[in-house]
């Protein structure tokens, strides 16, 4: 029998974004990969999953975070970007930083995208960087900050906003240099968004393909799924995580079908699993092919 993989069809292509958390204090999973070695071991696991990018991040953008020092932020990613470089992985490497500093280091290191989810408003020095690199780039909305963001986020019409301001980001990366092909887009689920404003995002993200640039999308675990699946008063309980996958299938599925092509999540095999099988059914491509290589209907 022949294996068809999803990138056989280009039409619903994706990629998979690992996440690699080296962080104390991620919603989900801080403290647990905080020594380089085991973020390292981590990262190996999730590209052997089927991650076609492993997202390294030393700073948790979870509501209410508090900033980390260029320093610190440096501590954590740069031994585990070094790591998984010189593991011989496939899979490219990507630093979720908004400080052009720890972007610099992790792209002299081996990675090649940088994942900034404050496109670019953090840090002046990122647009430059950006474009003398050439490396790719994820520009992401993000309503005010990630200590702030979650107090009464308000937009008259989330999706208009969202695409507003990514095309505003896009065009401001391009007149600075930075070549659009290497540049991906990401409305920021739950970042300055009420449940309500996730939900409009995910419904309507077919609106945001009219960017003409990949759309990433996380939705990963996040804790609008949890106020969905198990109500905002028992959020955190034992056994609220592991409810979140099944949330997580659900949006990633359904964004994939309204035309994100990256899924930045954390649990890498029964999101590749879902996704393959919805490429699948969204392409009618698939069934010719398998009509022609095993003579079945
Ligand atoms: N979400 C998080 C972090 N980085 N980057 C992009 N492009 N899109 C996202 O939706 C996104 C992101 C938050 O998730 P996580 O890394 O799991 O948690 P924390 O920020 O607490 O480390």
């Amino acid at each position: 029998m022949t294996n068809l993989h999803s990138t056989d069809f280009p039409g619903t292509a994706f990629r998979l974004m690992g996440i690699v958390n080296v962080t104390p204090d991620s919603f989900s999973d801080g403290g647990l990969f905080l020594d380089a070695g085991a973020a390292v071991a981590h990262a190996k696991e999730l590209a052997g999953e089927g991650a076609d990018i492993l997202d390294v991040g030393g700073e948790s953008t979870r509501p209410g975070a508090e900033p980390v020092s260029e320093e610190e932020e440096l501590r954590r990613v740069l031994p585990v970007v070094e790591g998984i470089a010189a593991s011989g992985s496939s899979a490219q490497i990507s630093i979720d930083t908004s400080k052009a500093s720890v972007a610099q280091a992790a792209l002299g290191a081996g990675a090649s995208l940088v994942n900034d989810v404050s496109a670019m408003r953090a840090d002046a020095d990122m647009v430059g960087l950006l474009a003398d690199s050439g490396a790719e780039c994820c520009l992401m909305h993000m309503l005010g900050e990630p200590r702030t963001m979650q107090k009464q986020p308000h937009y008259s019409d989330v999706v208009d906003e969202v695409k507003a301001f990514l095309a505003e980001r896009l065009d401001f990366a391009v007149r600075a240099g930075v070549r659009e092909e290497r540049v991906m887009l990401d409305p920021g689920i739950g970042f300055g968004k009420t449940l309500e404003h996730n939900l409009e995002l995910l419904r309507r993200l077919h609106e945001l393909t009219e960017l003409g640039r990949p759309l990433v999308v996380g939705t990963s675990r996040k804790s609008f799924l949890a106020r969905i699946l198990v109500g905002s008063e028992r959020a955190g309980e034992p056994g609220d995580m592991a409810r979140r996958l099944p949330g997580t299938i659900a949006t990633n599925v359904l964004a994939l079908e309204r035309g994100a092509r990256v899924f930045r999540v954390h649990d890498v095999a029964p999101l590749r699993d879902a996704l393959t099988a919805a490429a699948a059914t969204l392409d009618e491509r698939w069934t010719a092919r398998r009509r022609a290589t095993t003579g079945k209907s």
